[in-house]
């Protein structure tokens, strides 16, 4: 998890030199997010991170995507979490009805993580195409 404690103290200090990174990326590959969203697909579909980390999501396509934690497949205690910074998941997906919620393309969602266990989300606009994801926190 060392790239993302990298990520979350330096910030957009991005032209800092990534010593000790084994791969040297293009600038425009930079992979300075976690999960990509593509057409229809949270990619990868399953992450592992440790209490305290902040996942990045980014919009790697044209279509607009939401975020959306289911609120019963999240630990009891965590944090309901969503674009839109929505409370609830039925808020979420009210305000989805009136063009709310959305990230476009190329922009970024971000939440740490503090509670363990497994959350399962989802983008409200391509649930039904089986766009879901899994953050698993230890
Ligand atoms: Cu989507």
């Amino acid at each position: 998890m060392d790239r993302r404690r990298f990520l979350a103290t330096a910030g957009t200090a991005a032209s800092l030199s990534l010593a000790g990174c084994s791969a040297v990326l293009p600038s425009s590959a930079a992979d300075d997010y976690d999960i990509g969203m593509t057409a229809e697909a949270f990619r990868p579909y399953e992450i592992t991170v440790s209490v305290g980390d902040t996942v990045v999501w980014e919009n790697t396509s044209t279509r607009a995507h939401s975020v959306t934690a289911y609120e019963e497949q999240i630990p009891d205690d965590a944090e309901y979490f969503a674009t839109g910074d929505y409370d609830s998941e039925a808020a979420a997906r009210e305000a989805w009805d009136g063009n709310a919620g959305a990230i476009t393309a190329g922009q970024r969602y971000e939440h740490t993580f503090e509670v363990p266990g497994d959350y399962t989300y989802f983008c409200i606009p391509h649930e039904q195409a089986g766009m879901v994801g899994i953050v698993r926190v230890e």
